[in-house]
This record gives C-alpha cells, sequence and structure tokens, in this order.
C-alpha cells in the first residue's frame, strides 16, 4: 500500500466517523441541551462559546493545513538534495506572537465582560429563591411568598430569578442546563446565580446536582417548570396555604353575583377568603410534559410491592391518623398538621401537587410512593430517611425493622393521606 492510498483511506474513514457523530447529533432531542437561548444567561455563554469555537476551529485547520502541506512537500526523497539549513526567523517569529495574542484578547474581553455581569448583583425586583441542598435532595425556599417545597422549581417566565444557594451539609452544585449555571453550594457561604427565563413559555425541564456529594450523588436531580406569571401566582398562592387535606373539600366556587351584594354594603354575607379560593392551585398540568422528563428508575429487585387491592383500600384520614403517630413526623413538616414538624427531610405540605418522588427518580403515584415509605433506602442507596415497612430489611442498619413499622395497609392508608395533599 503507497502512503497516498493509506493517507486517503484514513481520511475516508475519518471522514465517516464524522458524519456518523453529526447524525448522531440529529437523531435525538436532546432534553438537556444547555445550547438554548432561554434566559439571557444562557445567552451570554452561549456566544462566548461560539467565539471559542470559532477561534479554535480557525487556528486548527490553518494550522493542520500547514502542517499536512509542510509534510507532504518536504518529506525526503530518496536521492533529495540536503535542504536548505537555517537558524531563526525574525518576521514569521514576530507573526506567531502577535496574532494568538490579537486572538486571546478577542476571547478574554468578552469573557471579561461576562464574568462581571454574571457575578454582578441581581436587580431588587427579582424573584428569590433559596436553594437549599440536602444530602441528596434539594430545599427551595421563596421568602417573598412564604413557601417552603422540595425538588420540583416553579419559575415565572420574564421574571428574573436570584437563588440564593447555600447547603445543610457538604458541597452541592445547583445545574439547570437549559436556563443556565452551574454554581456550588458551599458550606458556611452563600452563592448567587441569576437569569431571567425570558425565551421560552410554559416548559418543564430538568435539574442535576452536579458536584459529587456521596452515595445517591447521581439520585440528587430536581424538576423545573417554567410557567406563564398568572400560573405562578397561583401556585404560590396555593403552595402557601396549609395543607388541603382536613379542609371542606371543593365547595362550588361562590358565583359573581352574591360577593357583589355582599360588597354594597351587607355586613355577614361576604364569605371569608378560605371559602372563595379555589381548591388547588396551578400545577403543571401532566400531559403537557414530554416523555422524557419522567423518571424512569426501575424499582428495586427484591422489594415486595403493595398489591393494588391492598392500595386502593387506603383511606386518608386513617392515614392521617398512621402518620402522625409514625416517626414521619420527626422528619417532615406539614403545615396543617401540628403535629408534623420535624426539619430533616422535605416539606410535604403539598406533596400530593408533586409530579416527583425523591428527587426527581420516580414518578409521584401510588406504586412508587408506597414502596418508598416500605423501604427507601432500597429505591435510593444511602438515604437518610429509615426504613418504615414492618418486617423490611433495611439495608443500612443490616436488620429487620421488627418495632413501629408500619404494615403494608398502613402504607396504604399514608399513602392516600400523602396523596390527598395537593
Ligand atoms: C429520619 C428522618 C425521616 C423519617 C423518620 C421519615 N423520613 Fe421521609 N424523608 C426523609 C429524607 C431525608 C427524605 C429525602 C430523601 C431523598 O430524597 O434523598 C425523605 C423523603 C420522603 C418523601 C419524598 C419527598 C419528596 O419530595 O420527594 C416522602 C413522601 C416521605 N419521605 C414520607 C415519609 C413518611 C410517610 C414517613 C413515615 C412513615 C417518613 N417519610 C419518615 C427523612 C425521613
Ligand atoms: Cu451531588
Amino acid at each position: 500500500m503507497t502512503g497516498t492510498s493509506r493517507l486517503r483511506r484514513s481520511l475516508g474513514a475519518a471522514t465517516a466517523a464524522l458524519a456518523l457523530a453529526a447524525l448522531a447529533a440529529c437523531g435525538s432531542d436532546h432534553p438537556n441541551s444547555t445550547f438554548l437561548h432561554w434566559t439571557e444567561f444562557g445567552r451570554d455563554i452561549d456566544f462566548l462559546w461560539d467565539r471559542l469555537l470559532g477561534w479554535g476551529t480557525a487556528v486548527f485547520v490553518l494550522v493542520e493545513a500547514v502542517l499536512v502541506y509542510t509534510i507532504i512537500r518536504f518529506r525526503a526523497k530518496p536521492d533529495g538534495p540536503t535542504p536548505v539549513q537555517t537558524h531563526g526567523n525574525t518576521t514569521l517569529e514576530i507573526t506567531w506572537t502577535i496574532v494568538p495574542a490579537v486572538i486571546l484578547v478577542f476571547i478574554a474581553v468578552p469573557t471579561v465582560r461576562t464574568v462581571f455581569k454574571t457575578q454582578a448583583k441581581a436587580p431588587d425586583s427579582a424573584l428569590q429563591v433559596e436553594v437549599i441542598g440536602h444530602q441528596w435532595w434539594w430545599e427551595f425556599k421563596y421568602p417573598q411568598y412564604g413557601i417552603t417545597t422540595a425538588n420540583e422549581l416553579y419559575l415565572p417566565v420574564g421574571r428574573t430569578v436570584n437563588f440564593a444557594l447555600k447547603t445543610k451539609d457538604v458541597l452541592h452544585s445547583f445545574w439547570i442546563p437549559n436556563l443556565g449555571g452551574k454554581r456550588d453550594l458551599i458550606s458556611n457561604r452563600t452563592n448567587y446565580l441569576w437569569f431571567t427565563p425570558d425565551s421560552i413559555g410554559a416548559a418543564a425541564m430538568n435539574g442535576q446536582c452536579a458536584e459529587y456529594c456521596g452515595d445517591s450523588h447521581a439520585n440528587m436531580k430536581f424538576k423545573v417548570f417554567t410557567v406563564a406569571p398568572a400560573d405562578f401566582e397561583s401556585w404560590a398562592a396555593h403552595q402557601k396555604r396549609p395543607a388541603v387535606f382536613g379542609v371542606a373539600p371543593a365547595a362550588p366556587a361562590t358565583p359573581a353575583v352574591p360577593v357583589k351584594s355582599a360588597a354594597r354594603g351587607a355586613v355577614a354575607a361576604a364569605p371569608a377568603p378560605a371559602d372563595t379560593a379555589p381548591p388547588v392551585g396551578y400545577a403543571f398540568p401532566a400531559d403537557q410534559i414530554k416523555p422524557f422528563w419522567w423518571p424512569k428508575t426501575p424499582l428495586p429487585a427484591g422489594l415486595a410491592e403493595i398489591p393494588d387491592a391492598v392500595l386502593a383500600q387506603g383511606d386518608a384520614a386513617r392515614g392521617k391518623d398512621t402518620y402522625s403517630r409514625s416517626a414521619c413526623i420527626g422528619c417532615h413538616t406539614i403545615t396543617g398538621n401540628p403535629m408534623s414538624m420535624g426539619v430533616i427531610g422535605p416539606n410535604l405540605t403539598h406533596f400530593g401537587s408533586r409530579h416527583t418522588l425523591a428527587a426527581g427518580l420516580f414518578p409521584n403515584d401510588a406504586k412508587h410512593l408506597a414502596m418508598w415509605i416500605k423501604n427507601s433506602r432500597m429505591m435510593k442507596p444511602g438515604v437518610l430517611m429509615n426504613t418504615q415497612g414492618m418486617n423490611e430489611m433495611d439495608p443500612m442498619m443490616h436488620q429487620k425493622v421488627t418495632t413501629g413499622g408500619l404494615t403494608d395497609a398502613q402504607v396504604a392508608d399514608v399513602v392516600a393521606y400523602l396523596r390527598a395533599l395537593k
């Protein structure tokens, strides 16, 4: 085989590989792409990326072209004469010093400008969200609204959001690829990250911890919804209220006419705000969420499922009772249930309004919830929530739960209760 045909063959192979890679990139959708222009932050970073890629490609092509040309043009020939011997070339040396310096300036100026812009203080009108990382879940507080929730983040489109990033334990990193980030959560320190989701309508996207933080780091995900401002207000107003379960359910909305007549002067007829408020606030509609978004984590082998027939017998009122007498209350808060004031685990006040369970690891349905309560440590390695099912093997304690464990029927009741907390 001659040198030229070998070269031609490897060039052919390289082209084929490149084409394949390019095709693969077109074939599937890319739910976690960072190359989207949905926030000013995303656009700024994308601009820098384009610059770098552009300059990098230009330098690569130029250098490789000269190299390949030189290799071929000046290769040694069997009886060739000795090449001309040179030492130094001032013009060339000055050129190859100045050109990269100029290129670096073109990269450095926009980079430094972006660093200053993204490190600046967020505008005062921004929506404040406190993000607290826990092994291995996310706590979200909206201090302007008095809301504490977990693992699912609602953001109004068109309003700057300012995240104050903190951690309860080790380092984590907050990352929503579609919107921009990532930024670390550092012990004894608050980091900030802000951007405006301004070029996207209602959308469901993924978030992920991006700094190794222990056993279930890969399972420390979260979900993000960008929603219309009015929907956000509806969601926020509802999340602020105490748990719905226990309140008289879904009274028909008060018709407009009696309210008007009451406003005209009647003293007693005006209904209390709690009665007129819709029973449930906005939640991102499940049928508008794309298939990629839904978690597909398999259930662990060896964990006995609770039969559907048993789950169907679950009773929310009984469940509230059982829950309120179990270990759950030491770790979880349900506002409106005075027994339940723990702060070790996620706030469950409106748990039934969430679409996912255990930091985005499972869909929030009766089956997964039941398995979770029964043996969370088999569902997600290392979790702080200890095994709650009677006679279940706790994989961290290496022993079976014998006292205080919940039977399948009791778990079914607790499931009904938690699912009623819309
Ligand atoms: C020792 C503290 C502790 C106890 C006791 C406990 N939990 Fe938990 N729970 C946690 C922690 C921590 C998490 C977060 C786990 C994770 O996702 O990494 C959690 C997560 C959950 C979740 C998922 C929340 C979400 O937003 O995804 C539910 C539901 C839940 N627990 C219900 C219960 C119930 C019901 C009981 C009682 C039968 C209970 N827990 C007992 C600490 C506890
Ligand atoms: Cu992590």
